[in-house]
């Protein structure tokens, strides 16, 4: 069994600020769980373009609010505490903190770390 504490992953190279949010990467790929988990911030004030091609994401709000929006039909869905969606079709979104939202994802298959340096299908919408 493995136990892993967020203190230990901060300030680590598990811990990624990929500038509209900060994560921390609990189980990646190497941990060999068949998903990577994350506990992420996403900054208040900020919207985010998404579309992992290659990956299915559920993603789970624990604090915060904000909104996450379905390009395919534009549709706006609240996001509160307790509110968790996933991304069953690939979907392509926008994601905005109205506050800092602190989310917990699960990816699969799991993030490699690597994705640092290749944001494949992470694509941030610069904010005026
Ligand atoms: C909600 C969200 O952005 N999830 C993705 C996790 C984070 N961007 C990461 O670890 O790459």
């Amino acid at each position: 069994m493995k136990v892993v504490k967020l203190e230990d992953i901060i300030g680590t190279d598990q811990e990624v600020d990929g500038g509209n949010w900060v994560s921390r990467r609990l189980l990646l790929a190497k941990d060999g769980m068949g998903y990577s988990v994350h506990d992420t911030i996403i900054k208040a004030g900020t919207e985010t373009h998404i579309w992992y091609q290659n990956h299915l994401e559920a993603v789970y709000c624990i604090e915060g609010e904000g909104e996450v929006v379905t390009l395919k039909d534009n549709k706006v869905h609240k996001i509160t505490a307790g509110t968790l969606y996933s991304l069953d079709e690939h979907d392509e979104h926008l994601l905005r903190g109205k506050t800092d939202m602190r989310m917990v994802c699960v990816f699969n298959p799991p993030i490699t770390g690597k994705e640092v340096h290749d944001e494949n299908g992470v694509y941030p919408v610069i904010k005026e």
